[in-house]
């Protein structure tokens, strides 16, 4: 992973949330140190800036899927600029922005890895599971519908991002950290077997046993895309959400869970999302965020094993 290419695109995105403030969450990483951080690595870092889309509007009270048109708008560029990335070739880390832009990042990587031959698994670090439909929101907010829209149910615009549907399969996605699913949605998620590390699993079989059986099932042709919502983490150690739940990962777990997957030497992409740091203290969040994602680019705290 060490001199790895990494381009970072900062897509300055909160229609697809119910708060303000997760556009803000590109700037807050750069201003903790992420570019330096990982330069420091020995990454070569081609910062690609942030992406300009439509504003969120006053959050208005909305029936079905609220900002419909700008979160397909932000895909769809996001889509595009993961893509020109790939194609340098470089790692794409895209910084949200709210974790609507997740469609548009993997709708990228799963045409690069159709046309590569290599395999795609989605490890998805979240409170919750994102799988809620038009029909079972019970907010209207499309950062809660990321994974059943790219498992194909959805509005046509956003399950069509890659020009095939659906884009994953359920056996492409690994969740884990999850402890918030809303009573419809956790039927769905269900139906559909998608593997679901959730808390209660992670305390009875420890952090490390979790992430041993996860890592284990991926080979040297896996492209992993980490999708990284920071209301993964405790709000103790990461109170800058917009949708915080108690009962997440410590830090150590966390840290663990990154240099674990690091280690692995699959990681070909990542997004870091829901990050807002009109939440945040003292931009502790962005500052905890730059710190695991050093761990998860191969930063370890002492000699490395060969
Ligand atoms: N499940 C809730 C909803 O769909 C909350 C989703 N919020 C998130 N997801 N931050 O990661 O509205
Ligand atoms: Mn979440
Ligand atoms: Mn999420
Ligand atoms: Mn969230």
């Amino acid at each position: 992973m060490r001199q790895a290419t990494l381009s970072v695109i900062g897509v300055p995105c909160d229609a697809g949330a119910g708060t303000f403030g997760a556009a803000m969450g590109p700037d807050a990483l750069r201003v903790a140190g992420l570019i330096e951080g990982l330069e420091a690595l020995g990454c070569t870092l081609i910062d690609q800036g942030n992406l300009s889309g439509p504003k969120k509007l006053r959050p208005v009270e909305q029936a079905g899927l609220r900002n419909l048109a700008e979160v397909i708008q932000w895909c769809e560029t996001t889509r595009d600029a993961v893509l020109s990335a790939l194609s340098i070739p470089s790692m794409p880390v895209v910084l949200g922005g709210d974790h609507s832009l997740a469609m548009g990042s993997i709708a990228a990587l799963a045409q690069y890895c159709q046309q590569t031959g290599k395999n795609l698994h989605v490890l998805w670090l979240d409170a919750h599971t994102d799988f809620n439909t038009e029909l079972t929101t019970p907010s209207g907010n499309l950062h809660g519908m990321p994974l059943s829209c790219l498992c194909g149910y959805g509005p046509p615009a956003l399950t069509g991002l890659a020009g095939f549907a659906p884009i994953l399969s359920p056996a492409q996605i690994t969740q884990v950290g999850i402890r918030s699913v809303d009573a419809a949605e956790k039927r769905f998620v269900h139906e559909q077997g998608i593997e679901i590390y959730d808390m209660r699993r992670i305390d009875e079989l420890g952090m490390p046993a979790v992430m041993r059986s996860i890592l284990s099932k991926l080979d040297a042709n896996t492209h992993l895309h980490v999708s990284l919502d920071v209301d993964f983490l405790d709000p103790d150690i990461a109170p800058g959400v917009g949708t915080a739940v108690l009962g997440g990962p410590t830090y150590r777990e966390a840290q663990l869970c990154m240099e674990m997957i690091a280690e692995s030497g699959c990681l070909g992409s990542l997004d870091i999302v829901e990050l807002n740091p009109a939440y945040d203290i003292r931009n502790q969040t962005a500052k905890l965020i730059v710190d695991l994602v050093e761990s998860l680019l191969g930063k370890s705290t002492l000699i490395r094993r060969a």
